[in-house]
C-alpha cells in the first residue's frame, strides 16, 4: 500500500458539531450544551465585535499605522467559544493571533495594537487578565502553559473551584519539538492543561498535509491523553468541548488536546500574500462555513433576534472600530531607553552596560531633540 493510499483510506474523523453552517442546531451525546437566548446573542455580539477589531487592525496596518498584523478572520468561533469557556482563575497562553481570546479575557483591543505598532512589548499585564503576552516563537508557550499547570497542581488549586491552563497553538506548531515535549510533561504529570490547537489548514504557505499524516487530534493518544476534534467554526461546539476539557483538567483528569478544525480566511499576516500558494476556490468553500453567519441564521430561524438587534450590534462595532483607531493613533512613542526596562525583573550588569552605551549614543543627538 502506498503512503497516499493509506492516507486516503483513513476513516473520516469525528467532528463535534452543535450548529451546522446553515444555522441548524444538532445534538451530540457527549457535548450538548444549554444556552439561553441571551447567551447566544452575547456570543453573536462577541463574534461580530472581534471581527471588527481585526478588520480595523488590518486597515490600520495598510495605512502604515501598524508594522504588522496577524488576522483572525475565520477563526472567531474557535476563539470566542474556547475563550468564553474559561473562568477567571484559568490562565490562557496565546500565540500572536488570539485577539478573540484576548477579548474574552477583558484585554482592551487597543492594547493588542502596541506590539504591532512597535510602541511596547506586549501591552497588558498578564497577571491582571490571566492572559499571557503574545508569543511569536512558535510552540514555546505550550511549555509555559504546562509549567503553569504543574504550578497549579503544586499549589493545590485543583478541584471544581480550581484552575486550569489553556494553551493556543496552530497546526504548524504541532511539528515543533517544544509542543511534543509539552505533551509528554503534561501527560506524565497529569497536568491540568488544555491544548487548544487551531488547525486553520495552513502554516504560512505550508499546508496541513506537510505537518501530519493523521488528523492532529489523534496525536494525543500516542502521548497518553484524550484528543478531540471540534468544528472550529461552530461557537457552540467550541464552547461545549472546551468547557468539558477544562472541567476534566481541573478535576484531576489530566490534559486534553482539542483540535479546532477551522480555516484562516485571511493572509498569514499582513506581510503575506496567500494567492501565491492557495487556490481561491478553497477560500470560497470555507466562506460557506462562516462562523458568524451560522449564529445569525440560528438567531433568525428561531426568532431570537430581530433586525433592530443586528443593527445595534453593527453600530456598536462601528463605534468600537472608530474608538480603536483614534486611540491607536494617540499612542505615544516609547522612550528609546525603555527597551532595557523589562528585560529582567532585577537589574542586570550586562543590560545596565548596554543601557549606558545606548544612552551615550543618544546623547550625540542632543541638539536634534532625541530623548532617552
Ligand atoms: C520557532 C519558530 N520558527 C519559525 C517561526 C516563523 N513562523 C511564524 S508563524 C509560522 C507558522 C505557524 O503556523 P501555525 O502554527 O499553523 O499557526 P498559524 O499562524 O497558522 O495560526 C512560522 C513558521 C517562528 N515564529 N518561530
Ligand atoms: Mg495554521
Amino acid at each position: 500500500m502506498t503512503a497516499d493510499a493509506s492516507r486516503g483510506a483513513e476513516a473520516p474523523p469525528e467532528l463535534v458539531q452543535l450548529l451546522t453552517p446553515e444555522g441548524e442546531r444538532v445534538a451530540h451525546p457527549d457535548y450538548d450544551i444549554d444556552l439561553t437566548p441571551e447567551e447566544v446573542r452575547g456570543l453573536y455580539r462577541d463574534l461580530v465585535l472581534v471581527r471588527r477589531v481585526d478588520l480595523e487592525a488590518v486597515a490600520l496596518q495598510r495605512q502604515g499605522e501598524l508594522g504588522l498584523w496577524a488576522s483572525l478572520l475565520g477563526q472567531e468561533a474557535a476563539q470566542i467559544g474556547s475563550g468564553r469557556a474559561l473562568t477567571g482563575a484559568d490562565m490562557a497562553f496565546p500565540t500572536y493571533r488570539e485577539h478573540g481570546v484576548a477579548w474574552c479575557r477583558g484585554v482592551d483591543p487597543v492594547n493588542l495594537l502596541g506590539l504591532f505598532r512597535g510602541v511596547n512589548h506586549g501591552g497588558w499585564d498578564p497577571a491582571e487578565h490571566n492572559f499571557h503576552l503574545y508569543t511569536i516563537v512558535i510552540g514555546s508557550q505550550t511549555l509555559h502553559a504546562v509549567g503553569y499547570a504543574m504550578g497549579i497542581q503544586r499549589d493545590g488549586a485543583v478541584g471544581e473551584d480550581g484552575a486550569a491552563s489553556i494553551v493556543y497553538f496552530g497546526d504548524g506548531a504541532t511539528s515543533q519539538g517544544d509542543v511534543n515535549e509539552s505533551f509528554i510533561w503534561a501527560s506524565v504529570f497529569n497536568a491540568p492543561v488544555v491544548f487548544f490547537c487551531q488547525n486553520n489548514q495552513w502554516a504560512i504557505s505550508e499546508p496541513l498535509e506537510k505537518q501530519s499524516r493523521i488528523p492532529l487530534y489523534r496525536r494525543a493518544s500516542g502521548f497518553g491523553f484524550p484528543g478531540i476534534r471540534v468544528d472550529g467554526n461552530d461557537v457552540f461546539a467550541c464552547l461545549a468541548v472546551t468547557r468539558k476539557a477544562l472541567a476534566d483538567a481541573r478535576s484531576g483528569q489530566g490534559p486534553v488536546l482539542i483540535e479546532a478544525y477551522t480555516y484562516r480566511m485571511g493572509a498569514h499576516t499582513t506581510s503575506d500574500d496567500p494567492t501565491r500558494y492557495r487556490l481561491a476556490d478553497e477560500l470560497e468553500a470555507w466562506k460557506l462555513k462562516d462562523p458568524i453567519e451560522r449564529v445569525k441564521a440560528y438567531l433568525v430561524r428561531n426568532s431570537l433576534a430581530d433586525q433592530e438587534f443586528f443593527e445595534a450590534i453593527d453600530a456598536e462595532a462601528d463605534e468600537l472600530g472608530k474608538d480603536m483607531r483614534r486611540r491607536c493613533l494617540a499612542m505615544p512613542d516609547p522612550r528609546p531607553l525603555e527597551i532595557f526596562d523589562h528585560v529582567y525583573a532585577e537589574p542586570h550588569r550586562l543590560v545596565e552596560a548596554e543601557r549606558a552605551e545606548f544612552a551615550a549614543y543618544l546623547a550625540g543627538f542632543e541638539n536634534e531633540g532625541v530623548e532617552g
